[in-house]
């Protein structure tokens, strides 16, 4: 992909250009808790997204997408974002600099990557961060990581319309090779873990479907939490996020909530209980127990937090008679995306089979399979 991106940018920009990456992720549990302030637990995976930059001399940033076979330009002084467009993203993380009081100048960009778009592996968020990074690197700002996953961030919020929370670009800048990360987004401090699962892997099941309430359901959940808190606020004001909630505060105020957020809320508050065991069982390398902390995560994503669909509730459900797989759910916002496997190695093959055939009887499509290996975070090739 760095050769590709070199050659493109060379036949259009007739220069050589600096040359990062930034990397997709996978999250092992901890859905829908980093921005109720939880805990989460992703890893930085070895598909990237490639950007090449140069200076331009302009007020101007020239962009070509690889991906997309498509050009675009904007003027650093004026930024209309075309909602739902690729640009969106690497226009907010410029205007997020600018905002900040970092000199940009104009730039030619050529970028590109491997990661499957749509399918919960946070392509934007590695576009956000290998872009903040390249324009960092190229202007020679000093900018810290933490910072730099700020302000992708607040791009995502302000230019992409989502608000989401930290993780995606938190895995895709802080991620290291062969090791999970446990963050705590409320204090933004963080452990690597070494991915050691003896005789299992990690499998994605790709449903390739992303349906379109993705982004408004994303926020009417974030919502939903809220209200949860300001109802637990009335009793104990010291409460900020869903964080600091029990499920007995929760049954304190059960009255005054709807079904639906008290679900919502009940399913934050075991999903952070759970990323905690998990982190503990991956210490203490208990495998077997990690599976059912998956099912238990996919089963308040589906009737709790409601933000599953049947292709992937189908494939969870497939799952539960094959003995090798020992764990099974949803990843990432949920609507469509991919599921994550924790499958006995050596039965790879065989699920992958059985999965790809049920699967096309049941949808007439097929689903796409993705093996993981966690690869290191935002960087500049050598
Ligand atoms: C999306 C968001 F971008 C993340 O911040 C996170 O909330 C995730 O959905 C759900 O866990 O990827």
């Amino acid at each position: 992909m760095k050769t590709t991106i070199q050659t493109k940018f060379l036949e259009i920009f007739n220069t050589d250009p600096l040359l990062v990456y930034s990397p997709g992720r996978i999250n092992l549990i901890g859905e829908h808790t980093d921005y109720n302030n939880g805990f989460v637990m992703p890893a930085a995976i070895d598909k990237k997204m490639v950007v090449g930059i140069a200076k331009n001399g302009s007020r101007k940033a020239r962009l070509f997408s690889l991906d997309f076979t498509e050009e675009f330009a904007f003027e650093l002084d004026s930024f209309s974002p075309k909602k739902g467009h690729w640009s969106t993203y690497i226009m907010g993380v410029t205007a997020q600099l600018i905002q900040a009081g970092y000199p940009v100048e104009g730039f030619d960009m050529v970028f590109g990557g491997d990661i499957p778009v749509g399918a919960g592996l946070s392509s934007s968020a590695a576009l956000e961060a290998a872009v903040g990074y390249g324009i960092s690197e190229l202007f020679e700002f000093d900018i810290s990581r933490n910072s730099l996953i700020h302000y992708a961030q607040k791009a995502e919020h302000l230019f992409a319309g989502v608000q989401c929370g930290i993780m995606d670009q938190f895995a895709s800048v802080m991620g290291q090779k062969d090791k999970v990360l446990r963050l705590d987004c409320r204090s933004m401090e963080f452990a690597y873990f070494p991915l050691e699962l003896e005789d299992y892997s990690l499998y994605l099941v790709d449903t390739k479907v992303k349906h379109s309430l993705a982004d408004s359901a994303y926020n009417q959940r974030r919502e939903e939490c809220e209200r949860g808190v300001s109802e637990v606020k009335k009793l104990n004001p010291k409460i900020h996020s869903l964080r600091d909630v029990t499920l007995n505060d929760l049954d304190r105020i059960k009255e005054n909530i709807s079904s639906a957020v008290f679900n919502r809320c009940r399913y934050v508050i075991e999903e952070n209980e759970r990323v905690l065991k998990a982190s503990d069982l991956l210490e203490k390398k208990k495998i077997n127990a990690i599976g059912q902390l998956l099912y238990d995560s996919h089963q308040g994503l589906s009737k709790l937090y409601e933000v599953s669909c049947m292709e992937l509730d189908w494939l969870v459900e497939k799952t539960k008679v094959l003995d090798y797989v020992l764990g099974s759910r949803m990843m990432g916002g949920g609507f469509g995306g991919c599921t994550i496997n924790l499958i006995k190695t050596e039965k790879i093959n065989e699920f992958q089979n059985i999965i790809e055939k049920d699967y096309y009887d049941e949808f007439g499509t097929k689903p796409a399979f993705y093996p993981i290996k966690l690869g290191a975070g935002t960087d500049r090739f050598d």
